[in-house]
């Protein structure tokens, strides 16, 4: 398994990032309720690629995929160290669909109509992934099954939980919090939780 528990040293920080507490339990926040996600999705890819995507759920789940041992900072103070995700990095599916020269910025689309976008270099990194599997075990719904996003390097809401598809942006915008007050940048390294 990648463990990429150390990639704080990236960021001159320590492993608990200042202002956080580490807790074992997993909480759940949600704007809203947990959405019911139809059986036939399709993962969406459009916008600034070669090749716009529409992959029925198990087409998407039969990409490359890995395991990683991650930590989670939740911009409300906790920390969950090791997490065990397994899915498809963002640079693979990046590839899959061919990201345009023009391509800067990225949003990701969900099922409860969240939005959240990162740009496109802090999203074309080995452990931004896209997950199904959480410690062995499908994702929990209210943790973004059946599909979410992982950002360890950046505040969780950066990961959007189930996630409908990626839009490949030629100008930067914000997402839902990104609008409402949080950090566009989120590095919990610097303590990036509001703008
Ligand atoms: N689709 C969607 N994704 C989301 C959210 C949301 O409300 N909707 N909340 C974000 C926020 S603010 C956080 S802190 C994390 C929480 O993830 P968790 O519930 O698995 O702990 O999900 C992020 N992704
Ligand atoms: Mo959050």
């Amino acid at each position: 398994m990648k463990d990429v528990t150390d990639l704080h040293a990236e960021f001159d920080g320590e492993r608990l990032p200042p202002g956080q507490r580490e807790t074992s339990r997993f909480p759940v926040l949600s704007k809203g309720g947990t959405p019911s996600v139809p059986n036939d999705w399709s993962f969406e890819v459009w916008g600034a690629v070669d090749e716009e995507l529409s992959l029925p759920f198990e087409e998407f789940k039969a990409l490359p995929s890995e395991t990683q041992r991650q930590d989670f900072h939740c911009v409300t103070g906790w920390s969950r160290f090791d997490c065990e995700f397994r899915g498809v990095t963002f640079p693979t599916l990046a590839d899959r669909a061919g990201v345009r020269d023009d391509a800067v910025h990225v949003m990701f689309h969900a099922h409860d109509g969240y939005t959240t976008n990162l740009t496109l270099e802090d999203c074309m990194r080995e452990e931004v992934l896209f997950t199904w599997e959480l410690d062995g075990e499908p994702l929990p719904a209210d943790h973004g099954g059946p599909l979410r996003v992982v950002t360890p390097h950046r505040y969780a809401y950066k990961g959007a939980k189930w996630v409908s598809g990626v839009e490949f942006l030629t100008e930067p915008e914000r997402g839902y919090w990104e609008k409402r007050g949080y950090s566009n940048t989120a590095n919990p390294w610097n303590e990036e939780r509001y703008s």
